[in-house]
């Protein structure tokens, strides 16, 4: 159904038609959320808020189009659009029709201004009307223009703006009528509505009457329903109260010279990204742009302090540990950057005013010392929306792992090496890997290729049988929006009962990520292992730091 159509159906069903003044397609996108029926593009607000200049014919036909083709791309109800008188003669309203109609626009309203019009409530201004003759003659070439019998034509007279009486208002109301006029609107900027009750008293009833009750704004629509008008149009209250709301805004913000100042007087950004449709930008992502390249949050839990490494870290948090000149946060964030990751959130804890680079963002866990890194990684649950990548503080690895993550669409991915096959005949004191065991596990045996499609993680934990497991997590997990969203609403229904023991934690406050991972499998969410063969080190004691120092470069 077309918007000139809708417009007709409009004025077919019984009601008085409620139409606003738009000046932008965000204020039409506002109209139409608040649930009137249709848009009036105004040439007072268009003049306003585009190039800040009076509503005088400053704007030529092009500019005020434009604004309004924006105006009916952002809305469904029907637009009307104020013509002012028509941008010329005649003549040339026949070519405004006809590009207003190919935009989509259900109708237009021409009033018998002489060009350049000035607007009607202007007081010290030149006022003249153009003859009814001449002004009838504009109506019959709009109607002779339009290509479809639905377009709307509204013929309005400044009869009483101009002092000139509400006989000749009515006379040339019936003689743009008489012309075919689908409408006609008799403007009026008397203080009360008795001078349009006189006018609307006598009107012939041949074609509908419009209202603009911009002076007279006591009246309400119900009431002009009673007098006979078929619409009403509250022309210009969006656009001064904005300038209103502007003007209190910068007042404020000049005062107070701070941006919380003025918290109370906005919407929130997400009310923002609601209208624009953010969300519908984001769906349309996930559909048609390639797995990988979208926007990663990385979460690293920093805030622990492990006194097995001391005096190493007498001074400092572990990722702060340098290695040959680099510290493990620095590598951590050049090889998320490498891979177009620059989204970073750490939660600090020990130490935590240490870590201070910049372009990251941080958290606090400053109860680190009772609770687990479970718990770090909730204090940044703000991050933990879209897709994003959790990674343990202390681990070094080759960047090609972190592309292979990137590729899976797996709402929930962790990384599993399964080099533990080999690794668990060499005991090592204090050693306590996550160990894994995997729904498709690979053949043992000295050489083997990992297994194809999808391997699911079964059990994970540091209490597991470590001749049977089948690998280790290394510490890197990757949730999509959907993941991310199980893990925090299984968080969520455990923390009624924080205390309570949590898979091999006594308590989810001190629970690990595998608590968590165990507790999601559990719950019967998948969650897949991607599988590989060493390239990676954690620095969980003073060997591992030597080791580190002696393999890696600088
Ligand atoms: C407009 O909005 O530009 C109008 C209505 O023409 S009024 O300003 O009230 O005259
Ligand atoms: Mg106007």
């Amino acid at each position: 159904m077309t918007q000139a159509a809708k417009l007709r159906e409009l004025m077919r069903r019984p009601g008085i038609i409620k139409t606003v003044g738009a000046h932008d397609a965000l204020s039409a996108k506002l109209i139409e959320e608040a649930g009137f029926d249709a848009i009036w593009a105004s040439g007072f607000g268009i003049s306003a808020s585009l190039k800040c200049i009076p509503d005088g014919s400053f704007l030529t036909m092009t500019e005020q189009l434009e604004v309004t083709k924006n105006i009916v791309e952002a809305v469904r109800i029907p637009v009307i659009a104020d013509c002012d008188t028509g941008f010329g003669n005649a003549l040339n309203v026949m070519r405004t029709v006809q590009d207003y109609e190919k935009a989509g626009i259900a109708g237009i309203c021409i009033e018998d201004n002489v060009f350049p019009k000035r607007c009607s409530f202007y007081a010290g201004v030149r006022r003249e009307l153009v003859s009814i003759d001449e002004h009838a003659g504009k109506v019959r070439a709009a109607k002779s223009a339009q290509a479809s019998p639905d377009f709307v034509v509204i013929a309005r007279t400044e009869a009483l703006i101009a002092g000139w009486g509400q006989e000749e208002a009515l006379r040339r109301a019936e003689a743009y009528a008489g012309a075919g006029a689908d409408a006609v609107l008799i403007h009026s900027k008397s203080p009360t509505f008795d001078e349009l009750r006189a006018v609307a008293r006598q009107w012939s009833g041949r074609v509908p009457l419009v209202v603009v009750p911009t002076i007279f704004g006591a009246v309400t629509a119900e009431e002009l329903e009673r007098h006979g008008f078929k619409f009403v149009i509250f022309a210009n209250q969006v656009i001064r109260t904005a300038i209103k709301a502007m003007h209190d805004t910068l007042g404020v913000l000049k005062r107070e010279n701070r941006a919380e100042a003025v918290s109370d007087r906005m919407v929130t950004l997400q009310e923002v990204y609601d209208l624009v449709g953010v969300t519908k930008m984001e769906e349309d992502e996930r559909k048609f742009l390639p797995v990988g390249t979208e926007k990663i949050t990385a979460i690293i839990p920093a805030a622990g302090f492990e006194k097995q490494l001391l005096p190493l870290i007498q001074d400092k948090p572990k990722c702060l540990l340098d290695i040959k000149g680099k510290t493990i946060l620095e590598r951590q964030v050049a090889a998320l950057n490498e891979v177009n990751i620059k989204d970073i959130a750490v939660v600090r804890g020990y130490q935590k005013e240490k870590i201070a680079f910049p372009n990251l963002r941080y958290y606090d866990n400053d109860r680190y010392e009772d609770t687990g890194e479970l718990t770090s990684i909730l204090c940044a649950e703000q991050e933990l929306k879209g897709r994003c990548l959790l990674l343990y503080s202390d681990i070094i690895f080759e960047t090609g792992i972190l592309l292979k993550l990137l590729k899976s669409s797996a709402d929930i991915t962790i990384v599993v090496d399964l080099a533990w096959a080999d690794q668990r005949k060499l005991p090592r004191p204090h050693f306590k890997p996550d160990l894994v065991l995997l729904d498709n596990p690979p053949a043992t045996g000295y050489r083997f290729v990992p297994p194809d499609g999808p391997n699911r993680l079964v059990k994970i934990g540091q209490h597991l049988d470590p001749e049977r497991a089948h690998g280790e997590f290394i510490g890197l997990a990757m949730l999509s929006e959907r993941g991310a969203d199980q893990f925090k609403s299984a968080y969520k229904s455990r923390a009624k009962d924080p205390e309570a023991p949590f898979h091999e934690a006594p308590s989810l406050t001190k629970a690990s990520l595998t608590d968590m991972l165990q507790d999601l499998v559990d719950r019967g969410h998948d969650v897949s292992c991607l599988t590989i063969y060493k390239g990676w080190m954690e620095v969980d004691t003073f060997e591992d730091y030597q080791q580190a120092w002696a393999d890696l470069k600088k």
